[in-house]
C-alpha cells in the first residue's frame, strides 16, 4: 500500500486522482491519496503562505513556518518528499518504478517563484527529499506536475494495471528492451480514408512483424528522438 499525501493551497486540483485508473487503484486498497490545504496551518485573518523574495527580485516566495508546521504532521522515518520544481532532477519512467516501491511519498506543491529553501534543506537532513521536474518548462504551481508523477507511479504498482495492458508492456513505454520508441499502431477498418494499414501486420508472420515494428521504432526514434540514438 502506497501511502501519497499532497499539499497545495488549491485542493481542487488534485481531484483527477479519484478518477479512472487511479479512483480503482484507490478503491482498491493498493494505493491511498489524501490532499492537504496548507492555508490551514496559518493563523492569520488572510490565511498568508506568501511574502517578498530576500535580495530583492520580481514574485513572491513560499513563506516556510506553515509548511514545517504541515510537514511535521505528515512525515515519518519511511517518507520520501517529493518537490516539483523546474529546478529539479528530470523525472523518468525509472524514478517513477523506483518511487512506486515506496510506503509513504509527500508531494510539496509550490506556488508563486517557489518554497522558501530552508524547507527542502530542514527536511534532507531527517528523510530522503527530491526535487523533481517533469521537463523544460515552467507551471504556475506544482500541482499538475504531481497529477503527472502520481499517474506515472501508480500505473507500476503491482496489481493496478489489469491483464490488458500489464507490466511487460512497459519495456514498451520508451520501446523494445532499447531506449526506442514505439512504433506507429493500427486497428480496423483495413482502410481508412484511403490509407491502408501496412499489409506485413495482416500477413500473420509474427516473426516479420516482430523485425518491420523494430524497424518502425528505430526510424521514428531517429526522426523524433536522435538523442536516445547518441546522435
Ligand atoms: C512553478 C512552483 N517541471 C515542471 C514544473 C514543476 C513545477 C513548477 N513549474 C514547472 C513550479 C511555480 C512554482 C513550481
Amino acid at each position: 500500500m502506497l501511502k501519497f499525501d499532497v499539499v497545495t493551497v488549491f485542493p481542487e486540483y488534485l481531484e483527477p486522482l479519484k478518477l479512472s485508473l487511479m479512483g480503482k487503484a484507490i478503491d482498491d486498497g493498493l494505493m491511498s491519496v489524501d490532499v492537504h490545504d496548507l492555508r490551514d496551518k496559518t493563523h492569520d485573518k488572510h490565511k498568508t503562505v506568501d511574502d517578498s523574495p530576500y535580495g530583492g527580485g520580481p514574485g513572491m516566495v513560499m513563506k516556510p513556518e506553515p509548511w514545517g508546521d504541515m510537514l511535521d504532521d505528515l512525515v515519518n522515518d519511511e517518507t520520501v518528499l517529493i518537490i516539483p520544481t523546474p529546478s529539479g532532477k528530470q523525472f523518468t519512467h525509472s524514478m517513477a518504478a523506483n518511487f512506486a516501491t515506496k510506503k509513504h511519498i509527500i508531494f510539496a506543491c509550490g506556488r508563486y517563484e517557489g518554497i522558501d529553501s530552508r524547507v527542502a534543506q530542514h527536511y534532507k537532513t531527517r528523510i530522503r527529499v527530491e526535487e523533481v521536474s517533469i521537463g523544460d518548462y515552467v507551471l504556475a504551481g506544482g500541482e499538475v506536475a504531481v497529477l503527472v508523477m502520481v499517474e506515472a507511479i501508480a500505473r507500476l504498482i503491482p496489481g493496478v494495471l489489469g491483464n490488458q495492458e500489464s507490466a511487460v508492456d512497459d519495456s514498451f513505454a520508451l520501446g523494445s528492451m532499447e531506449n526506442l520508441l514505439e512504433g506507429q499502431i493500427y486497428t480496423r477498418p483495413p482502410v481508412w480514408r484511403d490509407l491502408e494499414v501496412p499489409a506485413i501486420l495482416t500477413s500473420g508472420d509474427h516473426a516479420k512483424v516482430a523485425a518491420w515494428r523494430h524497424e518502425q521504432a528505430v526510424e521514428r526514434t531517429r526522426q523524433n528522438r536522435p538523442d536516445l540514438l547518441g546522435e
